[in-house]
């Protein structure tokens, strides 16, 4: 079988955290040959289409993504599934102070090696983060993970490629701070499968407001594939409303999975 740089798929799959680690590695690298990357996709086809779940979450920055996503790791933990995070930050090749904060933000999940995280930089990578993501996500599948979550920073074109190569595109947005559809930048408003609204635990009559505002933009715009992003109001601070975003996340799941039939 073939190797991620040094690893095999099948030591790979025992899913130890250094294994995994280095195999991110060898991905950012740009060590992972066009045949290693076929090996690695068939390997995922073979698992269920759960085994190998992959949720984006995209946003302008400070809207609340890492602390959303701390919530969606608790609450598929508490479901017994192995999470693993990307933390992908494409305009800069350096990870940053910000995603260093992530890593602390998520802190109670560090021990728990049923939880991977890692703040994705394309250090050697022809094609950038767009190529070197995507690839991650599958080598997180291989190890066991689903979901995995890729949190970017910022809604600049390059995380809209991003998006392209996850299952399930979590786009959110809070109500004020000029976070209205119309300052939504070109592309991420067609590229959301779920519009999640957080922060209703400071403005919920604007939270309500802009899920008005989003749905009739959905009427003028509709999709190709008859899939209606739903508008889900949340805090993660709160933890209110999580329920039905995980409602909504299967829903898209079994859509896809009748869509690809
Ligand atoms: N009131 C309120 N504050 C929140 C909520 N969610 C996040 N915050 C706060 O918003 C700030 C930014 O949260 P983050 O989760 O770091 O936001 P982010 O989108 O990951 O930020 P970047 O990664 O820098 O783009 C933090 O101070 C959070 O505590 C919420 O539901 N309600
Ligand atoms: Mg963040």
């Amino acid at each position: 079988m073939a190797d991620v740089g040094e690893i095999s798929l099948a030591a790979l799959a025992g899913g130890e955290m250094e294994l995994v680690a280095e195999a991110l590695s060898a991905v950012e690298d740009g060590q992972v040959d066009a045949a290693a990357a076929t090996a690695i996709d068939g390997f995922i086809n073979q698992l269920p289409a759960d085994a190998r779940q992959r949720i984006g979450i995209t946003g302008s920055p400070g809207v609340g993504k890492s602390t959303l996503t701390a919530v969606l790791i608790k609450e598929f933990r508490d479901r017994g599934r192995k999470v693993g995070v990307l933390a992908v930050d494409p305009s800069s090749v350096i990870s940053g102070g910000a995603l260093l904060g992530d890593r602390i933000r998520m802190h109670e999940h560090y021990r728990d090696s049923s939880v991977f995280i890692r703040s994705m930089s394309a250090r050697g990578h022809l094609g950038g983060l767009s190529v070197a993501t995507p690839l991650a996500t599958k080598v997180l599948a291989v190890a066991g993970y689903s979901p995995v979550i890729v949190e970017t920073v910022g809604v600049g074109q390059s995380e809209v490629e991003v998006m392209h190569h996850v299952d399930t595109t979590l786009l959110v947005l809070s109500p004020g701070a000029g976070d209205d559809i119309q300052s939504a930048k070109a592309g991420i408003m067609e590229v959301a499968d779920i519009f999640v609204i957080n922060k209703s635990d400071r403005d919920l009559a604007g939270a309500q407001k802009l899920r008005q505002e989003i749905i009739r933009s959905q009427e003028i715009s509709k999709r190709t594939n008859g899939w209606v992003a739903p508008v889900v109001i949340v805090s993660a601070l709160e933890r209110s409303g999580i329920s039905e975003l995980l409602d909504a996340l299967t829903d898209h799941q079994q859509f896809r999975a009748s869509i690809t039939r």
